[in-house]
């Protein structure tokens, strides 16, 4: 057990139209990830994902960063054996991951090292322009390590992977769409508002249905394609289960929109 207490005092927290949104608010606008850091954002993000109102979660930054990586005020204090005996980037950063909520990074300016880590972590990154994407550790005296070899190979294939990883270079938001890290870039003022309407179209979803979804996308990410059809085709059946499902099939028969009951 981690008896790091997290900073809830960098967390801004609001709810609007079934969306959870989390803000990083930290002093430094670059939003350095703190060990007690990330607790507070795996806390938040738990509490909406328990929230039965809530049906998409959104992480969003300062207009700087996202967050710019791992504190590295904090990291330079650490050393093999306490990494390895205070489990650094395992308290919060694995729970990340096991949100069954959709969940969205909404990223302006930086997202480097741990904060590109984090925004690969949830189900897709809608960018600002002015976003700036990156694994700078090899600059630092590191690699990696809280998943981004790994997300960043599977999201953008192993030659754009092992380049940005080698040569520590940023990736522009052009680019960043171009090879499918993002989902889509908004241009300056378009971004918040288009940012919010993605979120609240997911969140006004069948609740159960977004999560059965997001569960078989990511079936892909970790097994094999026979394996990852056979999974989804038991999602699939599953679905007819649900009351939603049956009110998704009236509703179009009888060419209304569905009024989701969530079970
Ligand atoms: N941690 C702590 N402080 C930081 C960080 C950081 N990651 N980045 C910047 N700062 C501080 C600077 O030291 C400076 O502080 P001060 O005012 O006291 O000197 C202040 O923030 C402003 O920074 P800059 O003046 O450098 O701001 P610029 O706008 O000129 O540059 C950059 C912004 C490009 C983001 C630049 O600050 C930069 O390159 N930062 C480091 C980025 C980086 O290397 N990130 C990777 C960190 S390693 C990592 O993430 C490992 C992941 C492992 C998992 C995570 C475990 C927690």
């Amino acid at each position: 057990m981690s008896d790091i207490i997290p900073k809830t005092e960098w967390i801004k927290k609001w709810t609007d139209n079934g969306v959870g949104w989390i803000q990083l608010s930290h002093e430094n606008k670059l939003n350095p990830l703190s060990a007690a850091f990330i607790l507070a954002i795996k806390d938040a993000a738990q509490k909406f994902d328990n929230d039965p109102s809530i049906g998409c979660i959104v992480l969003i930054g300062s207009d700087k960063a996202f967050a710019a990586g791992a504190d590295l005020k904090e990291m330079v204090k650490l050393n093999y054996a306490s990494v390895s005996e205070s489990r650094y980037i395992e308290n919060g950063w694995l729970d990340i991951p096991k949100i069954q909520t959709p969940m969205i990074a909404g990223v302006k300016g930086y997202a480097l090292g741990g904060g590109c880590e984090l925004a690969m972590m949830c189900d897709f990154i809608i960018a600002k322009d002015d976003a700036k994407f990156g694994q700078p550790e090899i600059n630092i005296g590191a690699i990696p390590g809280a998943g981004g070899t790994q997300r960043l190979t599977r999201s953008i294939g192993k030659s754009k992977a092992m380049y940005y990883v080698l040569t520590g270079d940023m990736i522009s938001s052009e680019e960043a769409e171009n090879c499918g890290l993002v989902a889509k870039v908004f241009k300056g003022e378009e971004f918040d508002l288009s940012l919010k309407k993605i979120a609240i179209k997911i969140a006004n979803q069948s609740k159960p249905l977004a999560k059965l979804a997001k569960q078989a996308v990511n079936v892909a990410y970790e097994t094999t394609l026979e394996e990852g059809v056979r999974s989804e085709r038991a999602l699939f059946y599953s679905t007819f289960a649900l009351d939603d499902h049956v009110e998704g099939m009236e509703a179009f028969s009888e060419k209304r929109k569905p009024a989701w009951k969530n079970k």
